[in-house]
C-alpha cells in the first residue's frame, strides 16, 4: 500500500481539487490521472505513481491541497510499470498548457458557431474550465476551449461539448468538410489489416505532447536550414587533453559542452537568434539571458531540457549539467521547470551518425542548431590534402526573424570559433 501525495507543483499553494477521476476499488496504472487541480493560472492532473487499486480517497471536489497533501492510497506494489515522467513529478501538461500558442490547424476565430439562446460565452480573461485531458482532446481536434461553453458541473467543458462545438463549426464553415484546419487535406484513413498483420500500441505520454508541439512549429514557422562545416581537429585534440582533468571533476566532456559555449558567443554577436516574435508577430523580444535547450533521445520520445545560464558556466559545469539533465530525461524524472525558459536549442545526432539534417525550430525560439557526426576528411591546404576532423552543422531558422545571410554568418562564426579554441574563452 502506498499513500499518494501531491508532488512538487511549483509555486502553487492550496490549489483546488476540481475533479476526482477515480473511485475506490478502481485499478490504475502508473501515470493514469487521479485528480485534477486548478489554480488561477493552470490546470494540472496528478498522475498515479504506480500500478494498483485505489482506496481511501481522502479528498473531495472543492478541497484545497498543497505539496505533500495525502489524496488517496494505492493498494499493490505501486511500482511504475515503466519509467515515465513519474513518480514525484507533475505531468508536463501544465508547462505545455500555459505556453501553447495558437494551433495552426485551429478552426479560424472569424467563424465561430453562433451563440445559442441562453448561451454565455466566457470572457477573454476567464480561464475555461476543462481538464488537461479535455484540453488536449480539443487541441488535437483544433478546437479553441475559450470559445466552448461547458455543460458539466460549474460550467466545466466536457469532451461531448468539444465534439458538439466541432460539429457545429464544420456544419457552418464552408469548405471545412473537405479540409481540416488551415486547409490541409487530412491523410485518408486506411485499414492496414487488409494488407497484413498489424499491432496498435498507444503513443507514450511524451510523444502525445511533443507531436502537436512539433507540428505546430513546423506549420507556423517558415523554416530554412543552412548547412556548414567546421574544422574541429584542434578542438578535438584539446577536448582529449582535458580527459584526465574532466574525470577528476566527475564530468565526461563531449563536444556538446564546447558547442554550447560557442553558441552563446554567437548569440551575443547575433542577438536576433536569441529572440522570439511577440504573440501578435509585430515585434521581436530580445533575450538578455542565455539558456540552451538540448534535445535528448529517451526511450519514451524526444524531450528538450534546458541548461541555464550557459554564459556563466565553464566547460566542466556544462558537462556536468548536461549529464545530469540527460540522465533525468532518460529516467523520466524531469520536472516541468526543466523544460522551460530555453532561448535556442541544439539537436546533436553526432553520437549516432549522419551527415546533415533539418531540425525543427523549437517555437517560440527562432533557431536550432543541428550537429551531425564529425569525420576525418581530406582538406586541401594549398599544397596538399591534409586529414582534418570536420563537423557538419545544420542551423534551422525562422525566416520571419533571421535572414539567410545572417544564418550563414552565424554558422561561419561558429565554424571560426571551433577552429580556434581560444575564441571559445572570449
Ligand atoms: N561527432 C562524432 N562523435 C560524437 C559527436 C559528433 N558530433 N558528438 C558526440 N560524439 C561522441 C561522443 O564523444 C561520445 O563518444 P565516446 O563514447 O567515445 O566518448 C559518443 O559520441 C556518445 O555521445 P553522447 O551522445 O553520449 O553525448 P553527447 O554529449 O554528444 O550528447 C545527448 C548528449 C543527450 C544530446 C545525446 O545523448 C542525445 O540524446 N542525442 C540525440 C538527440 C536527438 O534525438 N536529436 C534529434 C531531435 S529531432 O528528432
Amino acid at each position: 500500500m502506498a499513500e499518494v501525495t501531491i508532488p512538487d507543483i511549483g509555486d502553487f499553494e492550496a490549489v483546488e481539487v476540481i475533479e476526482i477521476l477515480v473511485s475506490n476499488g478502481d485499478d490504475v496504472h502508473a501515470e493514469d490521472p487521479l485528480v485534477t487541480l486548478e489554480s488561477d493560472k493552470a490546470t494540472m492532473e496528478i498522475p498515479a505513481p504506480g500500478n494498483g487499486t485505489i482506496a481511501n480517497i481522502a479528498v473531495s471536489v472543492g478541497d484545497r491541497v498543497s505539496e505533500g497533501s495525502v489524496i488517496m492510497e494505492i493498494l499493490g506494489n505501486a511500482e511504475p510499470d515503466h519509467p515515465g515522467n513519474l513518480p514525484g513529478t507533475v505531468s508536463v501538461e501544465r508547462a505545455v498548457e500555459e505556453k501553447v500558442p495558437p494551433v495552426p490547424g485551429e478552426i479560424p476565430a472569424h467563424s465561430p458557431p453562433p451563440t445559442l439562446p441562453g448561451e454565455i460565452r466566457p470572457t477573454a480573461e476567464k480561464i475555461p474550465h476543462a481538464s488537461p485531458g479535455v484540453r488536449r482532446f480539443a487541441r488535437e481536434l483544433g478546437a479553441d476551449v475559450s470559445k466552448i461553453n461547458g455543460s458539466g458541473p460549474k460550467g466545466r467543458i466536457l469532451k461531448e461539448d468539444v465534439k458538439a462545438w466541432i460539429k457545429r463549426a464544420l456544419a457552418e464553415t464552408p469548405g471545412l468538410q473537405e479540409a481540416t484546419g488551415s486547409g490541409i487535406p487530412p491523410i485518408p484513413e486506411i485499414d492496414f489489416s487488409e494488407f497484413g498483420e498489424t499491432e496498435t500500441r498507444p503513443l507514450s505520454r511524451i510523444r502525445k505532447l511533443s507531436g502537436p508541439h512539433l507540428q505546430r512549429a513546423w506549420l507556423n514557422i517558415p523554416h530554412v536550414t543552412h548547412h556548414d562545416e567546421a574544422d574541429i581537429t584542434e578542438l578535438e585534440a584539446f577536448r582529449k587533453s582535458l580527459k584526465e582533468e574532466a574525470e577528476q571533476s566527475g564530468a565526461k566532456i563531449t563536444l556538446l559542452s564546447f558547442i554550447m559555449k560557442a553558441l552563446v558567443s554567437a548569440m551575443k554577436k547575433f542577438p536576433r537568434i536569441n529572440a522570439s516574435l511577440s504573440p501578435d508577430n509585430g515585434s521581436l523580444i530580445l533575450k538578455k539571458y542565455f539558456n540552451i535547450g538540448v534535445a535528448v533521445d529517451t526511450p519514451h520520445g524526444l524531450v528538450v531540457p534546458v541548461v541555464r545560464e550557459v554564459d556563466r558556466k565553464n566547460i566542466f559545469d556544462l558537462a556536468r549539467d548536461l549529464a545530469e539533465l540527460s540522465e533525468r530525461a532518460r529516467n523520466g524524472k524531469l520536472k516541468p521547470a526543466d523544460l522551460r525558459g530555453g532561448c535556442l536549442s541544439i539537436s546533436s545526432l553526432g553520437g549516432i551518425g549522419g551527415t546533415s539534417f533539418t531540425p525543427i525550430v523549437n517555437a517560440p525560439e527562432v533557431a536550432i542548431l543541428g550537429v551531425s557526426r564529425s569525420r576525418i576528411t581530406p582538406v586541401w591546404n594549398g599544397e596538399s590534402f591534409a586529414p582534418r576532423l570536420i563537423l557538419p552543422l545544420s542551423l534551422s531558422y525562422d525566416h520571419r526573424v533571421v535572414d539567410g545571410a545572417e544564418a550563414a554568418r552565424v554558422c561561419a562564426y561558429l565554424a571560426r570559433s571551433f577552429e580556434d579554441v581560444r575564441r571559445l574563452s572570449l
